[in-house]
Order: structure tokens, then sequence, then C-alpha cells
């Protein structure tokens, strides 16, 4: 018989997981609180763009439907987002009342998979015992487990499909089972551990990015101290065989890598104090990047800035957590006026124009987010400087206008 999986949370990870399994013949029933998207859904209006999206709810949607409510089914999947709260910790409000929907309609034999990050110890504490109010065991009655998603934005789907998962469960049969569920897509190895020991993999995968990306925009500001280009250091540095530093930028954005290093962090303050320091330092980027643009803006005698690019990294369309919200807030209160453009972000909390607008007024711009529309960006005679946060055109600068790459000798002022 197919086995009827129930996603809980259709955002960028809970709907290409529940189409892939729906693609791979699972009946799926994909469960969201947003009405609205639900009902978008139903008429296979998509609610955000990823490469591949459009082709895998057609070649899935035989076996899909949607539904705000959670169903009786053989499988749960719980993919809601876990914010971080006020005093950076993982918020559980989301998981809590996911795990609180599925708990009634739970059946003994089921398998209960948590997908969300989430803080160590999360999976066989709050969870199970939300899941065990109704009299089911976990690990008997029913099985219970964590797998992280591991997919990066722009590439889900593909990654999804070919990147080695970790298996978390809290016996060995669930661990079995678990497994089983994404081997109907996964191509890549799976291992199997704990329920701890896979969300606690999933915080260092992301914490070291952290940590590394912070690395780099440390050595970006002391190259621009000595005078030198962080670009070349970095690439000539990673030629050692077992150096990889990552690139500075203007912040750390997304959902994921601005928020996940502090679950790690929150539940063991005292023995990771590296993982804090790289958060402050990503943090402190924008800031960084407003008061160089601040003093070059001035010295052009500048009064309007265009920002190019709001998504938090390249060719997506996701604006969260993006640093060009610090950075447009900042230079407005410096007195500054700011026009944002973006090439795919509709949905972000600064305001948009076109980049048409944005060329007719402002006398100088900020590149926040490379995207490859900018790499060929046709600047008009109004611009008087460009300021380069992620070194896109380091080797094309734009002709007859001042060029000022983050990490370079030019952003000394
Ligand atoms: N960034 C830099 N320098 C770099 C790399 C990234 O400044 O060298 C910035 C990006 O511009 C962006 C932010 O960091 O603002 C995060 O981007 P990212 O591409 O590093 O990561 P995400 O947030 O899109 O996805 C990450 C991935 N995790 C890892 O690579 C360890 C992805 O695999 C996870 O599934 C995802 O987090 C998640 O959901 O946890």
């Amino acid at each position: 018989m197919k086995q009827h999986i129930a996603v809980v949370g259709l955002g960028y990870i809970g709907l290409p997981t529940a189409l892939l399994l729906a693609k791979a013949g699972a009946t799926v029933t994909g469960c969201d609180i947003d009405a609205k998207k639900i009902a978008g859904l139903a008429t296979g209006i998509l609610p955000f763009q990823e490469p591949g999206l459009t082709e895998l709810y057609a070649s899935a949607k035989e076996n899909f439907s949607a539904s705000t409510k959670v169903p009786v089914a053989d499988v749960y999947i719980v993919c809601v987002p876990t914010p971080v709260t006020a005093d950076k910790k993982c918020d559980n409000r989301f998981v809590e009342s996911a795990t609180n929907s599925i708990a009634p309609v739970l059946q003994a034999g089921a398998t209960v998979i948590i997908e969300s990050t989430v803080a160590p110890g999360t999976t066989t504490g709050i969870v199970r015992s939300i899941l065990e109010k109704g009299g089911l065991v976990a690990g008997k009655d029913f099985y219970l487990g964590f797998v992280s998603e591991k997919a990066i934005p722009g590439n889900t789907i593909s990654e999804m499909i070919k990147n080695d998962r970790i298996a978390g469960g809290l016996t060995p049969e669930c661990k079995k089972r678990v497994a089983a569920v994404y081997g109907l897509f996964v191509e890549g190895a799976f291992f199997q551990t704990d329920c701890t020991t896979a969300e606690v993999v999933k915080l260092v995968e992301n914490s070291y990015r952290d940590v590394n990306i912070a690395f780099a925009n440390e050595l970006a500001r002391t190259c621009t101290t000595l005078g030198i280009n962080v670009w070349e250091v970095i690439s000539l540095a990673n030629h050692h065989p077992r150096v990889n530093v990552h690139e500075p930028g203007p912040g750390v954005g997304g959902h994921c890598i601005a928020l996940d290093p502090w679950f790690l962090q929150s539940s063991d303050p005292a023995n990771t104090t590296i993982i804090k320091r790289a958060r402050e330092i990503n943090d402190g980027m924008p800031s960084y990047v407003a008061t160089v643009v601040d003093k070059i803006a001035k010295n052009h005698q500048s009064k309007c800035i265009g920002i190019l690019g709001v998504a938090y990294k390249k060719n997506v369309d996701d604006g969260r957590e993006t640093p060009a919200e610090p950075i447009f807030k900042e230079l407005v209160a410096r007195g500054f006026t700011v026009l944002v453009h973006d090439p795919l972000v509709t949905k972000t909390n600064v305001p948009l124009t076109t980049l048409e607008e944005l060329l007719a007024s402002a006398d100088g711009v900020i590149i926040v987010t490379d995207h490859d529309a900018y790499k060929t960006i046709a600047l008009t005679p109004k611009q008087k400087w460009l300021i380069d946060t992620r070194g896109l055109l380091l080797t094309n600068p734009p002709k007859n206008i001042s060029y000022y790459a983050l990490g370079t000798s030019a952003f000394n002022l």
C-alpha cells in the first residue's frame, strides 16, 4: 500500500521535500497554517521561486494535495521555521504548535520526523513529551527521529536529492524507518545516529560556515589596514591543500547561518565563545559598510545612494535577514536618500524601486548582493562612485568613476 506522508510547514524546505516525496510515489499532504498559500497551491501557484520547483510541482501534483489541517498519516515530517528569541535562543513556538497539531491524529505505527533546525535535545525532549501525551510511547508505539536539511537555497532540489543525510532516531528501528522515508528520493548516503547528535551536526555545519565567514570578514578589515587586497590573499591562501577560507561580504543573511549558531552557543555559553564572536563580527559588518559608505558619499558630496541587491545572497529571491536592511536603515538615519533595487526579491521590509529610477537619481551605488545581473550593470553619468562589498567587479571595475571594494586599500577612509 502507498504510504501517506504529511509534511507540516510548506516553506523553502517543506514544499520541495513534500513534492519530491510525491514525485517518488507517496501520497503526500502538504500542511500549512497559511490558508492563502494552501489555496494558491491548489491552483498551482507556488509561494516562492526556486530553480526546478515549477517542473517538480508539475511532475508531483497527482500525488500531492495541500491542507490547513494535519491528517492521519503514516509519516509526519515537521519543516516549520525556528526563529531566534530576543535573548538568542531557539524559539520553539512553531515546532511546538506543529507537534501539537500532530499529537491528536498520531496513530500506533506512525513515524514522526523533525526536520526543522532545533536546539540540542529538542526532539527527545519537548517534541517527544507532546507526542506522548495521548498515551503512545515513542520508540515502542510510534517511531521518532530527526533529519536535518542540508540543501542550499538556489540549488535546493538538486542538493535535496544528492546530498548525504544523517538519520537521527530514538531506537535502531526508528533510525531505519526514518532513513527509509528519505530513501524514497535521496540518492546520497545515509548515516544513522541518535537524535541529539543529528541535531548538533546540523548546528555544527552552519556554525562552521559562520565562523569561517567571520574569519574572512576580519581579514577584509585587516587587509584594508595593511593596504593589500583580501580577495587576492584568500585566493592565494586557498591554494594550500588544507585551507579553504570563505569570502568576506557585507554581512551574513538568510534564515539559517545568521540564526542557527545561536542555538548551539546558547546550549553551552561557556564553551562556545568562538561561535559567539563570529556572530558578533558578522552582525557588525552592515554597520562597518554603512560607516565607510557614509565617508565615501560625503567625500563626493553625494546625497542620494543606490543599494543594489536585497537578496541575502546571489541569484535568490529571499530577502530574510539581509544585510541590505541594516545598511539601508543606517544610511537613512545618517541623512541620505536611499533607493534600493533587486531583480528578484519582491517581499522585503525595505522600499524597492526600479533600476531605471535608481540610476536616474543615485549619486553613487553599493553592490550588496552579487546577483549575476549586476555583473554587466550599465551605470549612468549621474553615478560618481561604486562600492563593491562582494568583490563582484574586481576584475572588471566600472570605467571613469571611483571604485571601492571591501577588503582593499580603497576601503580605508
Ligand atoms: N556568505 C558570505 N561569505 C561566504 C559564504 C556566504 O558572506 O563565503 C554569506 C552569504 O552571502 C549569505 C550568508 O553568508 O548572506 C549565508 O549564505 P550561504 O550560502 O552560506 O548559506 P545559506 O544560508 O543559503 O544555506 C546554509 C547552508 N549551510 C551550509 O552550507 C553549511 C545550507 O546547506 C543549509 O541547508 C542552510 O544553510 C540551512 O537551511 O540551514
